[in-house]
């Protein structure tokens, strides 16, 4: 059994501290997945202490350019706190980060509760906007590598997250085009469907996935649905866009 304290501790710091760390698999064994996701509660509870809210979830390698880019092709989730929220358009500072990359998502906000095994018309029915979005990913592991367990309890390399305009529910996002620029080149294209085949799947997985571990998503909360191509690495660059069609554009600057 690992040291789920201990690890947490360690995870928590390294991205107070934005200083990456050896990763867990490998130095200790193997780590199995729900001991992973133990150290991810209580990495981010440690969040939560200092005063940080939990306002959703994220869901990782639901598409296949993502599965390829990190190696791996089990889907997992991770926890979205208040202090990850980034507004439309606002700066982030280059410093909070160790090797961040961005990818373009779609997000949903819920107006209703949802958990456990639910068929796609309950899905619909618990969304109360839709949005493009952009994910800060930041795996506190050096060198961006990783095994699943490390992952998983590194909150899915989850750092921030941005979301568009929210739009109404019965807004169609099952095959969106999205056009990803940083510092105005063009660094990704790719269409929402590439997220499990329709992004809706991927909110239906992630109310399995959260409830299989005791977590009800809460209205209120934006799930973010999983990137659409690979992640690109932000490097030092001062600007990120996606233009995503009938959703819009959502985008932020690093200073
Ligand atoms: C893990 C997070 C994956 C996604 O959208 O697929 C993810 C990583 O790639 O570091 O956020
Ligand atoms: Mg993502």
């Amino acid at each position: 059994m690992a040291d789920i304290a201990a690890i947490a501790a360690r995870l928590d710091e390294a991205a107070l501290g934005a200083r990456a760390i050896a990763q867990i698999t490998g130095q200790e064994g193997e780590l199995p997945l729900a001991e992973a996701y133990e150290i991810q509660r209580a990495a981010i509870d440690r969040r939560l202490a200092r005063g940080a809210t939990l306002v959703g979830v994220k869901m990782g390698f639901t598409s296949e350019a993502k599965m390829i880019q990190m190696g791996l092709k089990d889907q997992i989730w991770g926890r979205l706190t208040s202090d990850m929220v980034v507004v439309n358009g606002a700066a982030i500072e280059r410093a909070r980060f160790i090797h961040p990359r961005v990818e373009p998502e779609v997000a949903v906000r819920l107006k209703a509760p949802l958990a456990g095994e639910v068929t796609r018309a309950e899905a619909l029915a618990a969304v109360d906007a839709v949005a493009a979005a952009l994910e800060i990913i930041d795996s506190r592991y050096e060198n961006f590598r990783f095994a699943l367990g490390d992952v998983v309890a590194d909150n899915a390399s989850s750092s921030a997250f941005v979301t568009g305009p929210w739009l109404a529910p019965d807004t169609d996002v099952s095959d969106v085009a999205m056009t990803m620029r940083v510092d105005g080149e063009l660094v990704e294209t790719g269409t929402s469907a590439a997220i499990l085949g329709d992004p809706i799947r991927s909110l239906i997985a992630a109310a399995r996935l959260a409830g299989a571990a005791g977590l009800v998503l809460q209205p209120g909360w934006t799930i973010m649905l999983g990137g659409a191509t690979a992640a690109a690495a932000i490097g030092d660059a001062r600007s990120v866009s996606l233009d995503a069609g009938h959703l819009g554009r959502v985008g932020f600057t690093i200073e």
